[in-house]
């Protein structure tokens, strides 16, 4: 099987819904040499995408997103056990927190970020959702994180971005500290406001800005 057609099969297996195909398709993306953040950014997530235009579009619901999580998240694990060992050094890239912001507990984009981030060789401390503004304030001071991040998916959840920001401030620690907020609500013009380092809207993208914060 053709390296088009693995990536193919991997976007599939996300949007019909096929964990274990999801499986199959990363063991054969190992086995052509297909690097796992290409099998994630050029497989998984084509299929991700989909899955959330069909959401949009009303043909698609809520326990169907989650069996495609299962499937994108079944599929990383492969993906990521195949890192090489030069890879696997590379987790120095940086330490980032990755977490749904307080009140809100959306955690598919979250966790999709999380992945790429793990597998693009950054440390990352998954908080998990709805996870009050001061215990990531006082996380990001304990582990003397690179990078805080965080996803809020509704506009009711999006001022606590804000308040992480100012409470890393308070603490005396944001100079040391990139902030990079993102999720459906989220915009750049919004990252900018609130004085954050970071926007992205796909996971793919983080990864690439959160190389640039870090001078990478
Ligand atoms: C699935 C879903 C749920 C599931 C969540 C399951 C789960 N474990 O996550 C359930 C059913 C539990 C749920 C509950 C609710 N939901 Co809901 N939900 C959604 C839905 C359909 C999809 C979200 C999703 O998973 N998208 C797919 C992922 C892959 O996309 P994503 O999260 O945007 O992430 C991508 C990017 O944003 C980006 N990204 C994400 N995070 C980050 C972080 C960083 C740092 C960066 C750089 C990038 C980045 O990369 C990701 C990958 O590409 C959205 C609709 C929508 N179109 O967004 C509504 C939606 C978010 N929900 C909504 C609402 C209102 C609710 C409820 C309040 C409903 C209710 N009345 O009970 C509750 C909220 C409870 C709470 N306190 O949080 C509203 C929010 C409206 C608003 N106020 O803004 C939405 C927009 C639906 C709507 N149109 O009304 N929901």
């Amino acid at each position: 099987m053709g390296r088009e057609e693995i990536l193919e099969k991997l976007a599939t297996s996300v949007h019909e819904l096929e964990p274990e195909l999801a499986v199959e398709a990363a063991n054969e993306a190992l086995a052509a040499g297909i690097s796992p953040v290409e099998a994630i950014q050029e497989g998984l997530s084509r299929g991700m995408a989909v899955v959330s235009d069909l959401f949009d579009e009303g043909e698609m619901f809520v326990p169907q997103i989650l069996i495609a999580a299962e499937a994108f998240q079944g599929a990383v694990d492969v993906l990521v056990s195949g890192l090489s060992k030069d890879e696997q050094d590379a987790m120095s890239r940086g330490k980032v927190i990755c977490h749904t912001v307080q009140g809100d507990i959306h955690d598919v984009g979250k966790n999709i970020v999380k992945t790429m981030f793990r597998a693009s060789g950054f440390e990352v401390i998954d908080m998990g959702r709805d996870v009050p503004v001061d215990d990531v304030v006082a996380k990001a001071k304990e582990e003397q994180v690179d990078i805080v991040t965080g996803s809020a998916l509704m506009t009711t959840t999006m001022p606590s971005q804000r308040d992480i920001v100012n409470g890393l401030v308070e603490e005396g620690i944001r100079d040391r500290v990139k902030c990079m907020f993102g999720g459906a609500p989220v915009s750049q013009e919004w990252v900018d406001r609130i004085g954050a380092d970071g926007y992205a809207d796909n996971a793919a993208d983080a990864v690439r800005v959160a190389l640039e914060l870090m001078g990478k």
